[in-house]
């Protein structure tokens, strides 16, 4: 088991939404905005293979039926031409203010039928894109005190979501991507394994999977390659989203390796471990530069997010194996934490 190590194979992936100008809930946009093109254009410029879409990222969903479809068209051939792929679509349903209570665990019952409708159209706007992946962010879906919703009708009405989905396409993969609050207080099916729980009770389990976040894991006082090592043994880690978190406090999507090298380093060495990326899985980032960035700085987080885990997949490379199952033999777990942190210091 441990000793022998294979290599993962890591193709990095962000979302359009990765560059932004720069408001948050206190302030104004401070910095201008950076045109569609000109983020596609990094990505294939920084060698980024994959972008990650919500359904009105990709396409305009006022516009007609027709005319979506010539630009979902127009936008996978021009994609295609810049060397990058669609890695996922994620209906977008917590903007609007329509869904100010959640979309599918709304308690209106026209609130869930069009969130549904929307996530259906999600589906097709990810097959036009060619990819499979559907990535479900519950951003909504929780309470923002108790008794607004009934918390056990609420996990069966996601159930019959994801099963709806299922079933409007059999090919489909859907990747939960779970996180405790934020925006709600509490959000229902808060980790992995509460959606992995879910997944199981669908009508396909095999077709259910998730996406872990860092962050998310961390503000769920988890550790985020205990997520991933959970998720890997039951076959289900399809998707990732690495950044870090500076302890327990709003999501901060900071720069993956920023707060937290040791943390980063698990991470890596466990997908590198367990072969991440040979069924076409994409090393995603969900990354925020700080405020202060000007617009030509404003690109840096996702370099250096990058940058982060290729160094440290070096270290992580460099782990002597046999070394390290001595210690773990020897039980001198306090020698093996050193040895850990002096291959991050560079001086094993
Ligand atoms: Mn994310």
């Amino acid at each position: 088991m441990w000793g022998e190590k294979m290599a993962g194979i890591f193709r990095f992936s962000f979302g359009p939404w990765n560059i932004h100008e720069g408001e948050d809930p206190f302030g104004l946009p401070v910095r201008e905005s950076f045109d569609f093109w000109k983020k596609m254009e990094f990505a294939a410029r920084e060698g980024f293979e994959g972008i990650q879409f919500h359904d009105d990222d990709a396409v305009d969903l006022s516009l007609s039926f027709s005319e979506q479809e010539r630009n979902l068209n127009e936008l996978r051939e021009r994609l295609a031409d810049l060397g990058l792929e669609v890695e996922f679509i994620a209906p977008r349903l917590w903007v609007d203010p329509f869904y100010a209570d959640g979309g599918f665990t709304a308690n209106d019952p026209k609130v869930r039928e069009k969130a549904l409708a929307r996530s259906k159209r999600a589906v097709d706007i990810a097959r036009a894109l060619g990819t499979e992946r559907i990535v479900i962010w519950p951003a909504r879906e929780g309470t923002y005190c108790r008794e607004t919703k009934d918390a056990k009708l609420a996990v069966e009405r996601f159930l019959e979501y994801i099963n709806a989905l299922l079933e409007y396409d059999k090919e489909i993969k859907i990747l939960g991507e779970m996180k405790p609050n934020e925006p709600m207080d509490s959000c229902f099916s808060p980790t992995a394994g509460h959606f992995l729980a879910l997944a199981e009770n669908t009508i396909d389990p095999s077709r259910v999977g998730v996406l872990i976040e860092s962050a998310h894991a961390v503000l769920a006082n988890l550790e985020p390659s205990d997520e991933m090592g959970f998720a890997l043994a039951l076959g289900k880690l399809w998707g990732i989203h690495l950044n870090d978190q500076n302890n327990l406090k709003f999501d901060q999507d900071k720069t993956f390796g920023s707060v937290n090298l040791r943390r980063a380093f698990s991470q890596i060495y466990l997908l590198d471990k367990y072969n991440y990326g040979q069924n076409g899985e994409y090393v995603g980032l969900d990354v925020k530069v700080m405020r202060t960035q000007n617009f030509e700085q404003s690109l840096k987080h996702l370099i250096y997010s990058k940058e982060y885990f290729l160094m440290l997949l070096d270290k992580v490379r460099s782990v002597d194996e046999n070394k390290l199952e001595q210690l773990r033999a020897s039980r001198d777990y306090e020698e093996l934490d050193f040895y850990i942190n002096k291959i991050i210091l560079g001086y094993d």
